[in-house]
Parts: structure tokens; C-alpha cells; sequence
């Protein structure tokens, strides 16, 4: 066991916890998926907070096992759109099934993706499927799905209370990043995320969240619909 410290805790009253998950709450249930962008640059400093948040990330044996590629370079940003609407277009084109454009029909997506030209910044998010020691040895990785998952989560959600917008765009399969990016073998693309500001007109898909009932179940249940 490595050494141990106390924990650096500050703690709330109930009725303050309370206040702060609310605000925190209602700051969250404004975020949207944002597939229109301004080009408006990004404040120094911000992209690098942002993803300091999300390296904060508990992760599978403090393996920590992401690299998250933040690209601003318009050459860079162009290749990247040139090759997510190659495999873009053939995936709406054929690959997808009915059932699945149908599925995402709502939301109105298509093959084109000018946002990855027009966002300021796009993240590209890596999994490490292991680790490489410093006498370059391959190490095992825990869970780095499930970590690099969680680890976006907290992303997103930095990048939204730091007042941008963003999306979670999966062209798929995702090795041209890999390859345009020059990642070692072991950086599977994970995501990618353009960050920006929204475009002056920009609008979203009216869609709606399901309701706490839906998504959670209590034991014991006492709420009034069940005791009955
Ligand atoms: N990767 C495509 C298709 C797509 C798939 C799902 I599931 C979405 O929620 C949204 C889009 C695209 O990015 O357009």
C-alpha cells in the first residue's frame, strides 16, 4: 500500500448540500448537444482547465489511462472532417440500418459535419488499452472503458459549466484519428468533441429527457404511487 494522507474534506450542512445540487442540477438539465458552431476562439486557458477537470476522473487502479488530443490547427481540423464524412457518408448511405436512422431521424443528423471546420477546438479523446512503463513496457489497463467513459462525463460537463457547447460525435469506425493525429498503437479513438460557442441561430432537436421514475428505482420504495 502507498502511503496515506488525510483527506482534504469540507463539509456542507444538509441544507446547503441541498442548495448546491440543486443549482448544480438546473445548470446540467440546460445542457444540449450542439451541432451548430460559431468560430468564435476559445479565452486562453480555458481548453486546458477543462480538460485538467476531466483528468480528475477516478479511474481503473489510478491507471488513468486517456490522452485527450485538443486540435485547433485548421489544417488538422479539415483532414479530420474530410475523413469523419467519408466514413459518415457511407454510414448514412448504407451501413446504417433502417431501424437506426429511423432511430435518428429526431435528431436530424446527416453526413455533414461542418462543425469539425468551424468549432475552435475539437477534443479527441483516447483510451490507452494498456500502459507503457518508462522502460517502454507494456502494462495491463483496468476498465478503461469504463474510465475513459466516466472520464468524459466529467468533460462534458466541465465544458458546459464553463458556458460552451459541445457534442459527442462518433463517426465510426474512428481509426482515421489515430492515424491523422499520429497516435502510438496503444490510443484507441474513444470520442470526439468539438468545444466552441454556439452559432448566433443555432437550434436543437425538441426532445425530451425521461423523468426520475423512469430512471430511478428505490429500495425501499416509498414513494406515494407504489405504497398503495
Ligand atoms: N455517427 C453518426 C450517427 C449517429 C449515431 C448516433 I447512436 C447518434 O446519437 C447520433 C449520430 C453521426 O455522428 O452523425
Amino acid at each position: 500500500m502507498s502511503e496515506h494522507i488525510p483527506l482534504d474534506y469540507t463539509p456542507l450542512s444538509p441544507e446547503e448540500s441541498l442548495e448546491r445540487a440543486t443549482t448544480f442540477y438546473e445548470l446540467m438539465r440546460t445542457r444540449r448537444s450542439v451541432r451548430f458552431f460559431s468560430d468564435r476562439p476559445l479565452p486562453d486557458g480555458l481548453i486546458e482547465r477543462i480538460v485538467a477537470t476531466a483528468g480528475t476522473a477516478p479511474s481503473g487502479a489510478n491507471q488513468q489511462p486517456w490522452t485527450f488530443v485538443v486540435v485547433g490547427d485548421p489544417q488538422l481540423k479539415r483532414a479530420i472532417r474530410a475523413a469523419a464524412e467519408e466514413e459518415e457518408r457511407a454510414f448514412y448511405g448504407s451501413r446504417a440500418s433502417e431501424a437506426w436512422l429511423n432511430d435518428l431521424a429526431p435528431l436530424g443528423t446527416t453526413w455533414q459535419k461542418p462543425f469539425l471546420e468551424i468549432a475552435p477546438a475539437l477534443i479527441v479523446v483516447f483510451r490507452q488499452r494498456y500502459g507503457l512503463t518508462s522502460e517502454g513496457e507494456s502494462r495491463k489497463h483496468y476498465y478503461s472503458q469504463e474510465s475513459v467513459g466516466i472520464a468524459v462525463g466529467m468533460l462534458i460537463a466541465a465544458i458546459h459549466y464553463a458556458g460552451l457547447v459541445t457534442l459527442t460525435h462518433t463517426p465510426s469506425p474512428m481509426e482515421f484519428l489515430e492515424r491523422i493525429l499520429q497516435r502510438p498503437a496503444h490510443e484507441k479513438a474513444f470520442l470526439l468533441l468539438p468545444v466552441g460557442y454556439p452559432a448566433d441561430d443555432a437550434t436543437v432537436p425538441n426532445i425530451t429527457r425521461k423523468l426520475l421514475d423512469e430512471i430511478m428505482v428505490r429500495h425501499p420504495d416509498t414513494s406515494a404511487s407504489r405504497s398503495g
